[in-house]
């Protein structure tokens, strides 16, 4: 079995690469944006609090995504893989990942991290909520507050993969296919290593 973290901003491609890239690899995509979306869109409790949260650009709390990600764990046991796409988004989400997938000897192969500046993440995403129907998308404000959170909370993520060596940055910006082709190298590298 073998896990990759796909890490990066809100608007960096983290959706659109792992379409690709489970794809390409057979690995089981396990996006917890997704995940909430879907809990909203069948009203359920769950889905109704992490609205509260997703609406005002701020991440759904750590315990909430932590036991939605243990079950689809426990769900999928067959699979090959998983790309984590939008998960882990905390250190302590980082640090439960890790002993979840410890129980199941699998640990995370590599950690691949978009890099794509801020205004371009801001066109990106005003430009999919045109269309998208995410109210996330539609309200600049609320796209830089998604921003802010990121640097507040997430980025510190990459900080405890890389203590492990497990870091792969990756130029998030230019054509989709050119930034498939990086991101394959570096798995590539590491899976036949
Ligand atoms: P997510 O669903 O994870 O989504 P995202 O960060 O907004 O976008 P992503 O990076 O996947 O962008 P995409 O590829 O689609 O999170 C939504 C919310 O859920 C969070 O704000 C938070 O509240 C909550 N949440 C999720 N996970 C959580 C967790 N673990 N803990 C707590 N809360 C959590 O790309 C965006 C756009 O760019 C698309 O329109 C795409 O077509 C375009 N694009 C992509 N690549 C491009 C390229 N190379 N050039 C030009 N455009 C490109």
């Amino acid at each position: 079995m073998f896990n990759i973290i796909l890490f990066g901003p809100p608007g960096s491609g983290k959706g659109t690469q792992s379409e690709k890239l489970i794809a390409k690899y057979g690995l089981k995509h396990l996006s917890t944006g997704d995940l909430l979306r879907s809990e909203i869109s069948r009203h359920t409790p769950l889905g109704q609090e992490a609205r509260n949260f997703m609406d005002k650009g701020q991440l759904v709390p750590d315990e909430v995504v932590i036991a939605m990600i243990s079950s689809a764990l426990d769900a999928n046991i067959e699979s090959k893989g998983f790309l984590f796409d939008g998960f882990p988004r905390t250190y302590d989400q980082a640090e439960a990942l890790d002993k979840l997938l410890d129980l199941k000897n699998a640990p995370v192969v590599v950690m691949l991290a978009l890099n794509v500046s801020e205004e371009e993440l801001v066109k990106r995403l005003l430009k999919r909520g045109e269309t998208s129907g995410r109210s996330d998308d539609t309200n600049e404000e609320i796209i830089r507050a998604r921003i802010v959170e990121y640097y507040n909370k997430t980025a510190a993520v990459a900080e405890y993969y890389q203590q492990f060596n497990k870091v792969a940055i990756v130029k998030g910006e230019g054509g989709i296919d050119d930034i498939f082709k990086m991101l394959c190298k570096e798995i590539d590298n590491r899976q036949f290593s």
